[in-house]
């Protein structure tokens, strides 16, 4: 911030705009303007000694799952100041780095100022300005004429999470029947696992699972880095350390995490199911395993017909309580010990047996738990050691602190191992070694993603906008992920957010993909890497302008916040609700939506009840934006009972028997494994993460954070020297995908055989090309009959490195 760049202190938005007129013109985009900048634009206090000042809080940024509550200081119509919002609890109160930064960022160069036309080639990034009237008819033209011409699921939307998740809107996709893309493909490999046998959505426990911790003895992170990736909720692992459990990370790299635990255990990249293969023998071979839980809690004791590997059972009817509905479901048999005969699980009085074999009706029966243990004759402890280069002694006292030292957690992450081809055979096998040992459904234990909504109070009793009923998104038939591979109808497309390349990785197919499509829009606030393949860009306003004084409505962690305006938008950009109005509005049907967010955050909050009873507008602005949740001091909740068939938790997949994933096998990730042919030539494991200092590509745009965390690979000093590499070198990571440059950090956290790299920058932050260029796009078979379909397996990447 130069003092010499200064501008005067009281401008007007309506003089800025056309002080900075003639860059708008140019490109739309504020780099060339100097007084649009923050370094520019701050002045320091004493120029404002007599400015007028207001105060204004908000909750802020949603996908780094922070949900910060905030209080601004807006100063002659600049952001000023931005503090914790001081009407929460005094332990709720919270900012990081990215929080304060913001001053800098919702100033920054990269915003885009104007509508824009391409004018150039698409990818070339080359634009006029336009009026939004213009802009906005273009976009329904295209829309109306591809619906005409091939039908209404032509036109594909999509908003990328930020936009979507914290806004608590997206009404476009329904009012034009629009193809919305599918299963996500992002962080639910591990759940795809683990849904099965525990219950669909019990990967990511509610209810007060972080305050747990410190009652628990062990707690493991499983590739989870959550001192960046939660850095609001990292107060539960100290909470838990000075509370005396013992913190073990489970990591490639020596991450931020494993940095303030008790104990890392370094695993070679996309082997942790065999980490976990090698827990569970351990935990069997060594009587370590709880047989109450097992017996009253787990299929463990189900019997199975050895000739077919089905479980032996009687169907029964079961009454749907909601809907009424009827429809038959396998009780299986187990057998009784005190009566030396096959009953029904759920019998009272029965004593069932955890291990034996039977004959009976001319079939051999024998136990899910027998089973196992015959399956996993081959997965010694030295087996899992050369897998994952964790030593054996390792695994066997890691299964020994999980099992032996009371109550234990495993949280694992949604990045990390999520993130290769074969997430989903971890999940299972975290079913299987949860089931052996009991840890879970008491206080302080448990498995699954303690982070988001799992970690604190939230509300479902907000009241939904409903939409005439003939507004429907059209059946998906095609993930976004999946378009540049798989037939589709799709013509045009319109994205809040750069979701094509944030979310899909391969981003040459999935841009050349974008290329191939009639017509491309987004709506974004900052110049992010599809804009450049877009055909109109239009300018989205950050969380703190508005046009009006409330803005949006939203879960923040034991708290609702009503959003206040700070500023009025920047240059000529709009809020996302102003944009989906617009668009609407080409059809008539903007009289279906909120005219203004506050007659939006009425609506929601029309039925207030449960949690929310009595909150209102009036309410929420007499305690500086935010109410505390009426049921945040309800004790912990804990259950035994599972959203399975049988209400316990099931280890043994029937319906996977035609994958050979009946109990977990361990398979290899897709590409990043050394047996791999392509090996020889691209040796290095491209692994990613998430940085505390972005969210995503969020806050690329910082001046500040560009200077010391832009675009960066960390290498392992060993695979820097062979290749000559130093700290601070330009290098090129390349693969059969693609290609692109950015700078070398010489890293000794690192693992050799591996790249450490935060996940994303846009596009021209790099000297050439971007991360996305060389991600794995593989889609798993299986994965199609699981609950969330195939995930993207990011890190499951070879490279090869060289200086550029
Ligand atoms: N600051 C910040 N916070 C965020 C986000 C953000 O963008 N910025 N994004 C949010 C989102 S959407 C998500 S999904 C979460 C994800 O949060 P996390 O689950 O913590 O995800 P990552 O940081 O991607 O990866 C975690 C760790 O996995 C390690 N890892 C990589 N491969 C392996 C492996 O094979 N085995 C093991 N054991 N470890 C491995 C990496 O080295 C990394 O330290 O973060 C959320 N929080
Ligand atoms: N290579 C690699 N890629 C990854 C990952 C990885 O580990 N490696 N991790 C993946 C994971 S876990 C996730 S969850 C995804 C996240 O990918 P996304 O869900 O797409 O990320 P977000 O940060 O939610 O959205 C960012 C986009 O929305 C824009 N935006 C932000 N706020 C607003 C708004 O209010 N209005 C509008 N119109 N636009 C807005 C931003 O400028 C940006 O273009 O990334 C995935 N991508
Ligand atoms: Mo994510």
């Amino acid at each position: 911030m130069g003092e010499k760049n200064v501008s005067q202190g009281t401008l007007s938005r309506r003089g800025f705009l056309k002080a900075t007129g003639a860059a708008a013109g140019a490109l739309g985009l504020a780099g060339a303007a100097g007084m649009t900048t923050a370094q520019d634009w701050l002045a320091p206090a004493q120029a404002h000694a007599e400015g007028e000042e207001k105060v204004a809080y908000l909750c802020h940024q949603f996908h780094c799952l922070g949900n910060c509550c905030l209080k601004c200081t807006v100063r002659d119509g600049r952001l000023a100041l931005i503090e914790p919002n001081d009407a929460v609890r005094k332990e709720d109160q919270r900012i990081c780095l990215r929080g304060i930064n913001e001053i800098q960022h919702v100033y920054a160069a990269d915003r885009i100022q104007t509508p824009l036309k391409r004018v150039g080639e698409r990818g070339e990034g080359k634009f006029e300005a336009i009026s939004w009237d213009e802009a906005i008819e273009t976009i329904a033209n295209a829309i109306k004429e591809s619906q005409e011409k091939y039908g209404d699921n032509s036109f594909f939307f999509r908003k990328s999470t930020e936009a979507s998740s914290a806004h608590g809107f997206d009404f476009l996709s329904k009012l034009l029947h629009a193809e919305t893309g599918g299963n996500w493909g992002l962080d639910r490999g591990q759940a795809n696992g683990w849904n099965p046998g525990a219950g669909v959505g019990s990967w990511s426990p509610g209810n007060n699972s972080l305050a747990e911790w410190p009652l628990a003895s062990t707690v493991i992170f499983l590739g989870d880095n959550i001192l960046e990736s939660g850095i609001v909720w990292s107060r539960g692992l100290f909470d838990a350390k000075e509370a005396g459990a013992k913190i073990i990370t489970v990591d490639t790299r020596f991450s931020p995490t494993a940095s303030k635990s008790d104990q890392w255990i370094s695993v070679k990249p996309g082997t942790d199911a065999a980490l976990i293969i090698g827990m569970i023998r351990a935990i069997m071979d060594e009587g370590w395993c709880d047989e109450e839980f097992i017996k009253a809690h787990t299929g463990y004791p189900y019997l199975i017909d050895e000739a077919t590997g089905e479980i032996y059972g009687e169907m029964r009817d079961v009454t749907n309580e909601k809907t009424g509905e009827v429809t038959q479901k396998k009780a299986p048999y187990v057998w009784d010990a005190v009566s030396s005969s096959a009953r029904l699980y759920d019998e009272e009085g029965i004593d069932p047996a955890i291990e034996g074999s039977w004959k009976l009706d001319g079939r051999t029966l024998t136990t899910e738990f027998s089973v196992l243990k015959k399956a996993y004759e081959p997965y010694t402890l030295d087996w899992a050691s050369q897998i994952t280069s964790v030593p054996s002694e390792t695994i066997k006292g890691l299964a020994d602190d999980y099992a032996n030292r009371g109550p234990a957690f495993i949280c694992f992450g949604l990045g990390g191992p999520d993130k290769y081809a074969n997430a989903d055979v971890l999940g299972h096998a975290l079913v299987l070694v949860t089931a052996l040992t009991g840890n879970i459904g008491k206080k302080g234990c448990g498995t699954g993603w303690y982070g988001a909504g799992g970690a604190f109070h939230s509300t479902t009793a907000l009241r939904a906008w409903e939409l005439p009923d003939e507004f429907k998104a059209a059946k998906s038939e095609c993930e976004m992920y999946n378009m540049p591979y798989k037939d589709n109808n799709i013509h045009v497309a319109l994205t809040f957010g750069d979701a094509f390349t944030l979310e899909a990785a391969d981003a040459n197919s999935m841009l050349d993909w974008v290329k191939s499509l009639d017509f491309y829009a987004i709506c974004d606030i900052y110049h992010s890497s599809a804009v450049d393949y877009a055909d109109i860009v239009l300018p989205a306003c950050t969380k703190f302008e508005c046009d009006e004084e409330i803005t949006d409505l939203r879960n923040c962690k034991g708290y609702l916040a009503l959003g206040q305006k700070c500023i009025d938008p920047l240059f000529e950009s709009k809020t996302d609700l102003e944009v989906e109005r617009l668009i609407a509005a080409q059809w008539g049907y903007d009289q279906y939506l909120p005219k203004s967010h506050e007659e939006y955050a009425r609506h929601r909050l029309s039925e207030a009840k449960g949690n929310i009873e009595g909150f209102t507008i009036e309410a929420f602005k007499a305690n500086q934006g935010v109410l505390r949740f009426l049921d945040s001091d309800e004790p912990m909740r804990s259950s035994c009972q599972f959203t399975t068939e049988t209400g316990r938790l099931e280890p043994y997949y029937e319906k996977q028997i035609k994958f050979g994933q009946a109990f977990p096998v361990y398979e290899t990730p897709n590409e990043a494994f050394e047996e791999n042919p392509l090996h020889e030539q691209y040796p290095l494991v491209f692994v990613q993460g998430k940085s505390r200092f972005r969210i995503h590509a969020y806050y690329s745009a910082s001046s500040w954070f560009q200077e010391y965390f832009g675009p960066v690979v960390n290498i392992s000093p060993g695979d820097a020297q062979t290749r000559g590499i130093e700290t601070g070198d330009e290098v090129r990571i390349s693969n059969d995908r693609g290609t692109f440059v950015c700078t070398a950090l010489v890293n000794n956290a690192i693992q050799p055989g591996t790249l450490f790299m935060a996940e994303t920058t846009y596009n021209h932050y790099y000297p050439e090309g971007f991360l996305q260029n060389v991600t794995n796009s593989y889609r798993q078979e299986r994965c199609y009959e699981m609950t969330h379909g195939p995930q993207i397996p990011y890190n499951d990447t070879l490279v090869e490195i060289e200086k550029a």
